[in-house]
């Protein structure tokens, strides 16, 4: 099994890379749960949601990228094996984004009464969703740089937390999501990095080299093989980024990932209300095709013109 994040081989001896620790026992006591993210940065929660339900999910939505050829049909479609893309270039994205993001079964997932439940033991209210999620369709090749949510969510509030689901199972080697262990406690970050906001300040990636970021931030990686229903929750000061899609089939990964703050406190209008600015200008969320480079969020966010077609003019 070969395991690497942005192309990095990754060192898997336990001093540096180890399991998330599962907080299911702690479920329906608050304190418990706040007091175990508060120490660990993340609470991993096997089983949160019924499989079926993310099932369902990740159909309504590969169904949809096989419409435009992201996913090859001959195969069953739930497998998510790779197509040419053929109809990538030509596709209204803007509206193929938003599509997938509203999706009946994928709000199920997201606006989980399971998953508000945790949200408003954790935050000791009511429980306001981000109006904007992030799924995350990864080709094989592709992974995600490191970083935290902070500067990207914290507008509103910083106390937010981010859920990432697995669509399906995701396996380490097809780009499980990877934390850094203590590093949410970290003064370096805490006193620089998580003071700035990615717009104002034009944020990239913190670093893509895992091994450099765990000396310099934290102690172990930690992740496992996520199966469908599995939440894995963090807070904004939580380094974390994901492993790359190694997959030997050429499955595509498919996530997301969502934030959840209190239904009272003011929300980061980046991703919040009627008019969702994102990250400004004529972009969509679609991340991926292997252009990975960061800056000025042309990785994740891509230019389309008028028609909500690819401007395929990003960095290489
Ligand atoms: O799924 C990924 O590749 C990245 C997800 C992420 O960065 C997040 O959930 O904040």
């Amino acid at each position: 099994m070969h395991l690497s994040a942005n192309g990095h081989s990754i060192d898997a001896s336990p001093l540096r890379f180890g399991e998330l620790e599962s907080a299911t026992e702690l479920l329906g006591d608050g304190e418990a749960l706040r007091n175990t993210i508060d120490e660990r940065g993340y609470l991993f929660l096997p089983g949160l949601i019924a499989a079926e339900v993310v099932l369902e999910a990740r159909h309504e939505i590969l169904l949809k990228y096989a419409a435009i050829g992201e996913i090859d049909d001959r195969f069953p479609i739930d497998e998510a094996r790779q197509g040419t893309g053929h109809g990538v270039s030509t596709a209204n994205l803007r509206a193929f984004s938003e599509s997938v993001r509203s999706g009946h079964c994928y709000r199920h997932v997201v606006e989980n009464d399971a998953v508000v439940d945790l949200y408003a033991d954790l935050l000791e209210g009511p429980v306001h969703c981000y109006d904007f999620r992030w799924p995350r369709f990864v080709r094989p090749g592709e992974g995600c740089g490191f970083h935290c949510d902070g500067p990207y969510m914290n507008r509103g509030t910083d106390k937010v937390y981010s859920s990432w689901i697995p669509l399906g199972r995701v396996t380490r080697e097809e780009g499980a999501l990877m934390i850094l262990e203590d590093s949410h406690r970290n003064p370096k970050l805490l006193d620089g990095y998580l003071r700035s906001d990615a717009d104002r300040d034009g944020l990239v990636w913190l670093d893509d080299d895992p091994e450099a970021v765990r000396q310099k931030y934290g102690r172990r990686w930690l992740t496992t093989d996520f199966e469908p229903g599995d939440v894995l929750c963090f807070g904004m000061h939580t380094l974390h980024g994901a492993l790359d899609n190694n997959s030997s089939t050429g499955r595509c990964r498919l996530s997301s990932d969502s934030r959840y703050q209190r239904a009272d406190e003011p929300a980061d209008p980046r991703w919040n209300g009627n008019e969702i600015e994102g990250h400004g200008g004529s972009r969509v969320f679609y991340p991926g095709l292997g252009r990975w480079n960061n800056e000025d969020f042309q990785d994740e966010w891509k230019r389309v013109d008028e028609w909500g077609r690819l401007i395929m003019d990003t960095m290489g």
